[in-house]
């Protein structure tokens, strides 16, 4: 007889029990870090929103984290237990948490040892530091743009994502995570000035043209936070609801500097909107409704947050503007096309052929035999689309070895580099030719290791490039020799921004 052996995991057979016991296992042994409703804590949220970026839950809680607070639980908790806290983690929240204005303003905390300084505390140019953000143990690097100096390195909330926000002057940069705290930090003072919890999950964030408003795009609440730039205060916290009643989390809001307004992408909804930053735009332009709160705002006057809505056919998602930001370009959820919205005329005017999940986000334009064009790459296949910006026609698709996620140029150089973000060749780095458009070198100097992200110095004269590893560097390539010039160590880099080509929306940056 063939005795048959089963194994039985008493937790998978009676799944309620181990719910409930996860509950208590995650009350006794996580909740004091990462707090009591699993919103976070000294730790970061344990919510479905954040952990699905995740690989390998089990193993973290097991193992724990190197390099941070987060300790592993294999001695007190068995294989079948650590599996289902993994799985209750991953499980949504019961109710829809609430984060008011006054539960924001209740998390702000100002640094009580900030001096501002009256002048820099470096001698290089303020305009051509570079931050590096370091992914890998959650800090930022200050370099000088010249000498590659580090100024700074300083601790950042955890999961930082998206662009950091400069103010017009350059002096001050805004930092997001997504467990949705805002960061401000002073460049010239290299010091913190003090965080806010904008959002409990939060997407990106956008500094209006007068360097006074930082609007933060949330998918926890559905809504969009408004905050003063100076003392992170919080000016409007408007919930995100559609003409037909939808709550709409909100994928990413944009500024428009010369429409003096932020544009909102809605997730759930098949709306546009555009918020006034001014007063006058908020009062004058056509179509704009008050937003409700307006009396709450310290100082604003009647107009400011105005809102005005754009019916589009189906939700976009993942915008890029031209440079006169009249148009933008948006893609639908499937990404298997591209959507022109003209933001005068409040409709969509044109649609791109462009399948493969364009990721327009990274898009870039430049000049090209007398006419604007811009690139953006392909999330789900190797390729860089090329369009004119006048008739939106597809001027080229430029095949490369592999999705791309980032894209990035300069002014004053002939070159568009683009790296090969996913699949086999990720350690790749495309140089291509802005005008004949071809791949004119791969650079790939760390085989087998994600190589990403390019950006340049003020001048455009040199390249920095992360090698996206835990153990990574920022490599410095001379941009017309493409000699590498220096390589400094750094943990995980991930995005790198200059403050004069952000501050001056440089063509060959994404904003
Ligand atoms: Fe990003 C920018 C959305 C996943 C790193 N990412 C942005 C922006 C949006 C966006 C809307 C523009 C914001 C801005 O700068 O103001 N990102 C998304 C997604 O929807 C997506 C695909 C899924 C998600 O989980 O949110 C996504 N992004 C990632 C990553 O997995 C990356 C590679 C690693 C990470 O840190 O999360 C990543 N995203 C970045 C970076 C930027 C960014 C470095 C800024 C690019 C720049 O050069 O300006």
């Amino acid at each position: 007889m063939i005795r048959r052996i089963v194994s039985f995991s008493f937790l998978a057979a009676f799944p309620l029990l181990a719910q409930a016991d996860a509950a208590a296992d995650y009350a006794a042994n996580c909740a004091a870090c990462h707090g009591e409703d699993r919103l976070g804590g000294t730790g970061p949220a344990l919510i479905p929103e954040t952990l699905a970026r995740l690989r390998g839950i089990e193993a973290i809680i097991a193992e724990g984290r190197p390099a941070t607070q987060m300790a592993g639980f294999a001695d007190q908790l068995t294989g079948d237990r650590i599996a289902a806290l993994a799985d209750y983690l991953q499980a949504p929240l019961a109710e829809a948490p609430l984060w008011s204005a006054q539960q924001m303003a209740g998390s702000r905390r100002m640094n009580p040892d900030y001096r501002p300084a009256p002048e820099p505390v470096f001698t290089g140019d303020p305009m051509n530091i570079t931050l590096v953000v370091e992914t890998g143990d959650h800090h930022v690097s200050v370099l000088d743009g010249d000498s590659f100096a580090v100024l700074d390195r300083f601790a950042t909330p955890f999961a930082v994502h998206g662009g950091p926000k400069f103010t017009p002057d350059g002096r001050f940069v805004f930092i997001m995570s997504r467990d949705g705290w805002v960061q401000k930090y002073d460049i010239w003072s290299l010091q913190e000035v003090g965080r806010i919890r904008a959002g409990l999950n939060s997407r990106n964030i956008a500094i209006s043209q007068d360097g006074r408003w930082l609007a933060v795009a949330n998918y926890l609440p559905a809504s969009l936070s408004v905050l003063s730039t100076d003392d992170l205060s919080v000016a409007q916290a408007v919930p995100v609801t559609a003409r037909d009643g939808t709550e709409s989390r909100v994928s990413a809001v944009y500024q428009a500097p010369s429409r003096k307004s932020f544009v909102l992408a809605l997730k759930d909804a098949p709306e546009i909107w555009e918020v006034a930053t001014d007063p006058a735009t908020g009062a004058v332009r056509d179509g704009f409704v008050p937003a409700t709160g307006l009396k709450e705002v310290p100082g604003a006057a009647p107009g400011l947050f105005a809102r005005r809505r754009i019916q589009t056919e189906e939700p976009l998602d993942d915008f890029f503007f031209t440079p006169d930001y009249r148009n933008l370009i948006g893609t639908n959820r499937q990404g298997d096309k591209g959507v022109v919205v003209n933001l005068d005329l409040g409709r969509e005017i044109a649609e791109l052929p462009l399948p493969g999940m364009p990721h327009l986000g990274s898009g870039i334009t430049w000049d090209r035999d007398g006419r604007k064009v811009m690139a953006t790459p392909h999330l789900n296949e190797g390729v860089l689309s090329v369009i004119d910006m006048e008739d939106w026609r597809l001027v080229s698709q430029i095949r490369t070895d592999g999705p791309g996620f980032f894209l990035r140029s300069h002014d004053n150089s002939p070159y568009v580099w683009a790296d090969v973000f996913f699949g086999p060749h990720r350690d790749e780095m495309h140089v291509i030719d802005k005008q004949t458009l071809e791949i004119v070198t791969t650079l790939a100097p760390f085989p087998g290791q994600t190589f990403a992200h390019a950006e340049f110095t003020r001048d455009g004269s040199h390249v920095l490039v992360s090698l996206w590893e835990d153990e990574g560097a920022v490599v410095v390539y001379d941009a017309q020799t493409l000699r590498e010039v220096k390589r400094l160590p750094m943990k995980k880099p991930s995005g790198k921004y200059n403050v004069w080509n952000k501050i001056t929306f440089e063509d060959g940056t994404s904003h």
